[in-house]
């Protein structure tokens, strides 16, 4: 590799990268080059966490690049909406049109307008920079950014006080592993690495999920607990450590918060009660607790891998919150390879403020529109409440027509012809579909960037490997023609994609480090909190919250129920969890046919007795249904379900279901206790066969 300056075409054949996608690995990427064409993608041996491997999907990446459905032209829609049919048009037919309409819009409330975007690419300049300052500018709604990690992220921040936590590579030296919420195998396989070099050196390793995943199958015991009562199951530990008297008593006294408070309601959970909410046994509570509190008697290390999967129910936030304390019982955070990892993004110093240039909304305050009720939101009409009814949605990153609640809301939403709707995207997905107009994206192999992660502590950059396909553009460009054809003139919606690279970080990671080697490792503490020094208010473990107080919440963490818990509805008997697809990234790959072919087709796991209570046979088409909606698939009778849970895998793009919808059709609206997140496996349904 040779190093170049960031406008020249990287000469050598195999350029860094980085992966996109939104999983916690972000991998370094080797993509090489011949006469212009992406042949192959690698991951980069010369970084330590990627380790020449990438997952099955992103060494795919040329397929899913160079695939013959791939969007290279702006498209104006010409039928009905939603009827799929539009006719190619030149950038400046579309952009011009576009101006004009949001110009309009804005003339009237500039808050009629929003933006839709996730994190389709986790890049920091395609995902964050010239987008925003666009909508800043207009004085658009902003977005509330809330559908995959709000509960757990509010629940880390009023206890830990940040996305903080253990440095993934010390899990290799871990004695006891727990894998709580979480399919390390499937979405997060750098990670399980570690995990397994630490199985090697006789490491025990313990995974906590309704699911009998993959994962679930190389761990020594799998506890499947029922969805949504982690927070149960903390509370049976906690009182368990306590009454025998596995604490770290030194640790609880100097650097926790509220340990007197949180004893008190511990104590209230005897395993019989938690076993009793989890549908567990309380033995496997006991034992449990024995292995963790084993580890602080004999100074070994004790560690938990949480991860999202279990907060996406009504008490994710208070869940996470009961689980990030686990180690301060124990003083597990003394030892490096102790203590918890759900996210490692609150290490970055990205120049946010830089990058998205909040000053231009020039003292305005713009109401804010939560993605995970997009469907909802789309519906309401103007009140002096709610303020205008959404006008005009520009999507780019994201897929809400297939990855939002409540699907049947979102596409009525979609479907309103007096709603404008622009998506930049590489596919004409299910929100493509629904479309004014579509325009081109570029891949991450044809564009500039610069990572975080939230899995690891490196920052990456990513260099454009070829040219882009077609009429494609970066997202950064489109706005910055967009912002010129609106005759919005600030200059920094003109800063170029390279700028934007090296404003992400500042001076606060060397840039000349990301250029030569693709990758540059956060100089962060091997434990961090072994003498406190938590980024909360008080530099403590805050079991006890005064901020959650202030806001008139319990300050202490409690569990939760679900809004549709386990065995309340005679009607819809069976809790159904809509896990990720192991070939799939959310809806992203879903048409790449060699994963596709992998997955099959769309699914629901069903335990044999509930199968037979239905009289349902492995392969039956059986339909999924609940006061929402409806969802026909497959039914596989498989041991991975466990009884009264169903499994519906991954987010299907719905044109692609066989009555043309998804596991969606069936997830609520309802938010979480903490963030004002989506409770995607917080729902009830009802499975019968489809004859
Ligand atoms: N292959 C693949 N990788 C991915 C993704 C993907 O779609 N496919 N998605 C990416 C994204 S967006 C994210 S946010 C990350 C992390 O995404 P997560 O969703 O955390 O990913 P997983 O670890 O696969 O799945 C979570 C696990 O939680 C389990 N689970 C469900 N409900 C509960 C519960 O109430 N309690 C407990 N204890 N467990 C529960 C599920 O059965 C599943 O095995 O992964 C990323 N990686
Ligand atoms: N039932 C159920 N629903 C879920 C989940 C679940 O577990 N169960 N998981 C939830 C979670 S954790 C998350 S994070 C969300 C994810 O939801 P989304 O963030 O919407 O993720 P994807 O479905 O992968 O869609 C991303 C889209 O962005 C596009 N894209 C990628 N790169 C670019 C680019 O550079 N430019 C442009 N313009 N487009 C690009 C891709 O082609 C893809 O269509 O889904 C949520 N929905
Ligand atoms: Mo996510």
């Amino acid at each position: 590799m040779t190093a170049t300056t960031l406008s020249d075409p990287a000469p050598s054949s195999q350029i860094l990268g980085a992966c996109p996608h939104d999983c916690p690995d972000t991998c370094s990427l080797l993509t090489t080059v011949q006469n212009g064409v992406a042949i192959k993608v690698q991951g980069n041996p010369a970084h330590p966490h990627t380790a020449g491997s990438l997952c099955a999907k992103v060494s795919r990446y040329p397929e899913r690049t160079y695939h013959p459905e791939r969007i290279l032209h702006p498209l104006k829609r010409i039928g009905p909406k939603g009827s799929r049919q539009f006719e190619r048009v030149s950038w400046d037919a579309a952009l011009s049109d576009i101006a004009a309409r949001l110009s309009a819009i804005a003339a009237r409330d500039p808050q009629a307008i929003l933006p839709y975007s996730y994190a389709g690419t986790m890049g920091l300049v395609q995902g964050e920079s010239i987008a925003a300052r666009f909508f800043n500018t207009l004085g658009a709604s902003q977005l509330e950014r809330t559908i995959c990690a709000a509960a757990g992220g509010e629940g880390l921040v009023h206890t830990l006080g940040g996305k903080v936590g253990m440095r993934v590579e010390f899990f290799a030296e871990s004695d006891l592993i727990l894998i709580w919420g979480s399919n390390s195998i499937s979405s997060n396989l750098h990670f399980w690495r570690y995990a397994n070099q630490a199985k090697g050196r006789g490491a025990k390793l313990v995974c906590i999920d309704p699911r009998k995943s993959e994962t679930a199958d190389k761990c020594h015991e799998h506890i499947a607990l029922l969805p949504g009562t982690d927070g149960a199951l903390a509370l049976g530990l906690m009182h368990e450590l306590i009454q025998n008297d596995w604490l770290d008593h030194d640790y609880l006294a100097r650097y926790t918060l509220g340990w007197a408070a949180l004893r008190e309601r511990a104590l209230q959970w005897p395993p019989e009660r938690a076993a009793a909410v989890c549908g567990i046994s309380p033995e496997q509570i006991r034992a449990l607790a024995r292995d963790y509190g084993a580890c602080a008697r004999k100074g070994q290390a004790a560690a938990i891998r949480m991860n999202y999967g279990l907060q996406r129910v009504h008490g994710g936030g208070n869940a996470v919150r009961l689980i990030a304390s686990l180690p301060a019982l124990i003083g597990a955070w003394r030892h490096r390879a102790g203590g918890v990892l759900l996210s490692s993004s609150g290490a970055f110093p990205v120049q946010r403020a830089a990058l998205q240039r909040p000053d231009l909304l020039a003292g305005r305050k713009p109401r804010s529109i939560n993605m995970a009720t997009i469907g909802n939101a789309l519906l309401q009409p103007a009140s002096p409440d709610f303020g205008p009814a959404i006008a005009a949605l520009v999507v780019y990153n994201s897929n809400p027509v297939a990855i939002a609640p409540e699907s049947a809301k979102v596409v009525q939403g979609f479907a309103r012809e007096d709603l404008f709707t622009v998506v930049l995207e590489h596919f004409q997905t299910d929100t493509a579909d629904y479309a004014d107009y579509i325009l081109p994206a570029t891949t991450q192999l044809e564009h500039w960037d610069v990572h975080s992660a939230y899995g690891h502590t490196d920052a990456l950059l990513n260099r454009p490997a070829i040219a882009p396909l077609g009429k494609a553009k970066p997202n950064t460009q489109i706005f910055r023609e967009l912002a010129r054809h609106m005759g919005l003139t600030d200059p920094c919606l003109q800063d170029s994609d390279e700028a934007l690279c090296r404003q992400a970080y500042g001076d606060a990671v060397d840039f000349e480090t990301l250029l030569a080697q693709g990758f540059a490792t956060l100089p962060t503490p091997d434990a961090p909190f072994a003498q406190g020094h938590f980024p909360t208010p008080s530099g403590k473990c805050e079991f006890f919250s005064e901020r959650l107080a202030a806001r008139g919440l319990d300050g202490l963490p409690d569990h939760v129920p679900n809004h549709e818990a386990a065995h309340s509805s005679s009607a819809y008997p069976l809790a159904m969890i809509s896990p990720p697809a192991r070939n799939f990234l959310n809806s992203s790959f879903v048409n790449v046919k060699s994963l596709q072919d992998s997955e099959g087709e769309p699914l629901l796991e069903i335990h044999p007795d509930d199968a037979a209570a239905r009289h349902i046979a492995d392969g039956d088409t059986v339909r999924v249904f609940n006061s929402r909606g409806d969802y026909q698939c497959r039914a596989r009778i498989s041991a991975r379900a466990r009884a009264g849970v169903v499994n519906g895998l991954g987010v299907w793009w719905r044109k692609l279901g066989l009555n043309g919808t998804n596991v969606n059709q069936l997830t609520s609206q309802n938010l979480t206790d903490l963030g004002r997140g989506p409770t995607f496996y917080d729902c009830l349904v009802e499975v019968a066969l489809v004859v």
